[in-house]
């Protein structure tokens, strides 16, 4: 049977609509949350898990600097949900954490920096697996998974960056200072995007460590980095208690503001959410994007 044209149009159009609508993102009408008075102590760094579907907090517990084995990572759900508080905790005997600060995922690890050591976690037990101490190291931040495989870490008292090889090598990457704080990562494919404070710009390095891109930055104290599927950059500024948002063009806007002491923040591609944890207030934000 033939079906009439304007009858296979409309049956077109319909299946269009409908896989729209089937493709239109979770966070359509969402609300987002805040979480307060929930038990997270210095939260420095929020990554998403999108195997397991949960938001990983990263908690100091204390002073960024010191070694009071008291850190602990908590797993919260997309609902707002505390699952398990102290995942991974540092008081525990088997574990040793300090004040952790950014994540990266790679495989069924998940990386950790933790003041002068980069610790690895089983992402699904949270068990330990591995423990490599960065030389001279006093001040690791941030932690991205490089395309080859390599973890790459900030260095924020040295002012550079360190690359630990799948290997087990450990080598400087990139300019020996890349600026007086470099604190937030964000891979880019080969590339690797960096924040920097004083001055305050976003760091393009190619995949040898040169600088191919710089770009300025209106406000300081930048801490997070992301970078979305489209290019788009998120970066967090103390100074404005904000978040920035960067598009192909790389022109700074204002994305969210009023965000007291906004750390390390993540993204939740299957809500399209920022995730930001707010350090003094021991807090965590998950807002849609607009
Ligand atoms: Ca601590
Ligand atoms: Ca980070
Ligand atoms: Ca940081």
């Amino acid at each position: 049977m033939m079906i009439p044209s304007r009858t296979a149009a409309a049956l077109l159009l319909a299946l269009v609509l409908a896989t729209l609508a089937a493709a239109a993102p979770a966070a359509a009408g969402d609300a987002g949350f805040r979480l307060a008075d929930a038990g997270l102590y210095t939260p420095e760094s929020v990554l998403h898990d999108p195997v397991a579907d949960v938001y990983l907090v990263a908690n100091i517990a204390g002073h960024p600097l010191q070694k009071d084995g008291n850190g602990f990572i908590s797993r919260v759900s997309p609902a707002g949900a505390v699952l398990a508080l102290r995942w991974i905790d540092g008081a525990a005997d088997s574990v040793d954490l300090n004040a952790p600060k950014g994540m990266a995922i790679a495989g069924d690890s998940l990386w950790v920096a933790d003041i002068d050591v980069l610790r690895a976690f089983h992402r699904v037990t949270g068990a330990p697996l591995a423990a490599v101490a960065v030389p001279d190291a006093v001040f690791l931040n941030d932690v991205a998974l490089a395309a080859d495989g390599a973890i790459v870490v900030s260095d924020s008292h040295a002012g550079g960056l360190w690359r630990l090889a799948p290997d087990g090598a450990v080598s400087r990457f990139g300019p020996e200072k890349i600026g007086s704080f470099p604190n937030g990562l964000a891979a880019a494919g080969a590339a690797l995007w960096v924040a920097v404070a004083k001055p305050d710009r976003l760091i393009k390095l190619d995949a040898a460590g040169k600088i191919v891109a710089t770009v300025p930055m209106p406000a300081g104290g930048l801490d997070g980095l992301v970078l979305l599927e489209d290019g788009t950059l998120l970066v967090s500024s103390w100074d404005k208690s904000a978040v920035y948002r960067l598009g192909p063009e790389r022109r700074p806007a204002l994305l969210f503001e009023e965000l007291a002491s906004p750390a390390d923040i993540g993204f939740d591609a299957k809500r399209r959410r920022v995730l930001v944890p707010l350090f003094r207030e021991n807090g965590l934000a998950a807002l849609p994007l607009p």
